[in-house]
């Protein structure tokens, strides 16, 4: 009698073991990729830490990458070009987030905003790379303004409040993928062509970063929510930094990725001002609610 009641418990605790991994594995696992109603594919990224920015010499980098424009200059100082990444530091994400596979799609956008047409238009001052457009292309040349009236319409036609822009600093944690290196591929920029496209082009078309993101160094440059310092890092917060608090003189927007060799490493910083800028597109965040 004690074995039947025995073999009973031992077969009851299985059950419930087996029924509890179960519920782990398919139950409470959050799905490592999420689509919305429009079809954008987000990416779980977990919370964690990393080294954000860089320490290499700001004239090693002027050295290696003497083509780089200094956008500084449009505020009336000229110090080298690097200057704004330094120092490297370290940054604490303490949520997970989703993160656009890809940058918003012009097709994506139109659905969206049909009243709000970001195609280059006869008489805009395009040039012929803003002109190459199609529903895989990344959308650009929209204001900021409009950016948030994408996201504020797409959280209403889901009934939610979880879409915004990354920050700079999830932007950079997803973009480095756990490498602490120049590149998420390592130190060697002669493999940059298999993860970047410098021509306008549909998104996703060469291989993503290790954490599954395309276009992370070419394509569309991408917008972050945080106003632009150059000094930032001097004493940003190691928790979940969110930018400047106010803007500074000029109100630029922090501006990631970038379209041209010269600016394809992690941790390079750009910016611009919040109006309609060439090349100037985003990819969304949608946070974690599972
Ligand atoms: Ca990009």
């Amino acid at each position: 009698m004690m074995g039947k009641l025995n073999s009973f418990i031992l077969l009851f605790i299985v059950v419930a073991l087996a029924a509890l991994g179960a519920r782990l594995a398919f139950g409470l696992a959050p799905p490592r990729v999420v689509a919305n109603s429009l079809g954008m594919e987000f990416v779980l990224i977990p919370s964690g830490s990393f080294m954000m920015g860089s320490d290499i010499d700001d004239p090693l980098l002027l050295e290696a990458y003497p083509e780089a424009p200094d956008f500084r200059c449009s505020q009336g100082d000229c110090p080298s070009s690097y200057l704004n990444e330094v120092p490297k530091h370290l940054v604490i994400i303490t949520k997970p987030f989703y993160i656009g596979r890809t940058e918003v799609t012009e097709k994506q956008w139109m659905t969206i905003m049909p009243d709000f047409d970001g195609r280059p238009k006869p008489g805009d001052l395009v040039d012929i790379f803003t002109q190459r457009s199609g529903d895989n292309y990344p959308i650009q040349f929209i204001y900021l303004e409009d950016i948030e009236e994408f996201i504020s319409r797409l959280n209403r036609r889901e009934g939610t409040n979880k879409y915004r822009l990354p920050t700079e600093a999830e932007w950079e944690y997803a973009a480095r993928a756990g490498s602490d290196t120049q590149f998420f591929f390592g130190d060697d920029p002669a493999l940059i062509d298999q993860y970047a496209t410098f021509e306008w082009s549909p998104v996703g078309t060469k291989k993503p970063n290790p954490w599954g993101l395309y276009d992370i160094y070419g394509n569309a440059q991408e917008r972050v929510s945080d106003w632009y310092s150059e000094d930032y890092y001097q004493n940003s917060p190691s928790k979940d930094p969110q930018g400047p608090p106010a803007p500074g003189d000029f109100g630029f927007k922090v501006v990631r990725s970038c379209n041209s060799v010269y600016c394809a490493r992690s941790s390079y910083r750009s910016a611009f001002f919040p109006n309609r800028g060439r090349g100037i597109g985003f990819r969304l965040v949608r946070e974690f609610d599972y």
